[in-house]
């Protein structure tokens, strides 16, 4: 394995005649495999895809009024003994929507007919005009809602609150243009909200870390985890799954792009933050967990995207199931062990 690799990257280096690039790239990938612990956690697949995925699509949804084009990134929650979800659903008309969906197992959802959220004030109408990505928090015994909300000014993101996902307490935009993937923290750390989300820089953008008193007024901006040159996440990355406390830190679950000459690739990422001080990244896994390769991945209106919206972890049986939007198309759903996922962000 040694000499291969050093024999691949003098080939290169000589070929392209930028060896500098290439010997990075080549120690990166080297330091990947050369422990026997991240073989073992490498070589198999800890996270694996629900064999019946994509668990919704557009043809699950007939009759639904608008039509249905296609039904992904949406987040789902634990509700009493079943779940709720908030899902993604881009009618016929091109038009995004939001849609309450219940489910007895997590995994069969009947979506609601009425769209929820739709811009109704002036104001609403200005600055939500189309709404989507949403993502959850629980916080105390509310739901918070941030979804992302496009104008002619460009994308912000919107907060909502709801107790019972039927009446639905609107706060307007928490976030200036350009901004995307928003996610608060499930609970307060010394006495403050905090958030990560993705302000755009040009064509790129990384993940940054926002504290407020009050969930509606945020500063402090901190950009705490970058693109990485010659990595899968060296295109934008952003924020996908609210964070997850665990002993270890907040587990945190992020997409990244790869750009390709003929497009991104969408790929899931892990990280953990220091629980008492969050815009410390204590483990960032420099390898990817999900990668677009099943046909319903590579496939759809966008293709080669896994993108993620939410994860629900259930500690008694150190298991976590993530749910993300394939190929903007569908909805699915892989699960893994929670500490195989820790210790893959550790150490791969
Ligand atoms: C991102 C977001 C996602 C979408 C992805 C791939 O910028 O708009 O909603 O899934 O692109 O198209």
């Amino acid at each position: 394995m040694k000499a291969n690799r050093l024999e691949n990257r003098n080939c290169w280096g000589i070929l392209s005649g930028i060896e500098i690039g290439f010997f990075n790239m080549y120690d990166t990938s080297y330091d990947i495999v050369s422990n026997s612990n991240k073989e073992r956690i490498m070589d198999y697949d800890f996270l694996k895809r629900y064999e019946g995925n994509p668990i919704v699509s557009a043809d699950k949804l007939k009759g639904i009024p608008g039509g249905c084009n296609s039904v992904f990134n949406s987040s789902v929650v634990r509700v009493g003994n079943g779940f709720k979800g908030i899902f993604r659903v881009e009618e016929r008309s091109g038009l995004q929507s939001l849609r309450v969906a219940e489910s007895e197992d997590g995994i069969n959802f009947r979506v609601l007919p009425d769209r929820i959220l739709q811009p109704e004030t002036e104001e609403q109408k200005i600055y939500e005009e189309a709404i989507y990505d949403p993502r959850i928090s629980k916080i105390d015994d509310s739901y918070f809602v941030c979804f992302a909300a496009e104008s002619k000014y460009g994308c912000q993101v919107g907060l909502a609150e709801t107790k019972d996902f039927k009446k639905f307490k609107r706060y307007g935009c928490i976030a200036e243009t350009e901004n995307r993937n928003l996610v608060l923290f499930p609970e307060k750390i010394n006495g403050k909200y905090y958030r990560l989300d993705r302000p755009f820089q040009g064509r790129n953008g990384n993940i940054w870390l926002n504290e407020s008193p009050d969930l509606v007024h945020w500063g402090m901006p901190r950009c705490i985890m970058e693109s990485r040159n010659f990595y899968w996440d060296r295109g934008k990355i952003g924020a996908g799954a609210p964070p997850i406390r665990t002993d270890e830190g907040w587990l945190t679950i992020y997409h990244g792009t790869t750009p390709l000459c003929n497009g991104l690739i969408y790929r899931l990422g892990v990280a953990l933050l220091d629980l008492e001080k969050p815009w410390i990244v204590k483990h960032r896994a420099k390898a990817y967990i999900l990668s677009p390769s099943e046909y319903y991945e590579r496939v759809g209106d966008c293709p080669n995207v896994c993108f993620v919206n939410s994860a629900i972890p259930f500690f008694d049986k150190n298991e976590l199931w993530i749910y993300y939007g394939a190929a903007d198309q569908c909805l699915c759903l892989a699960k893994c062990k929670i500490s195989e996922l820790i210790e893959f962000c550790k150490t791969c």
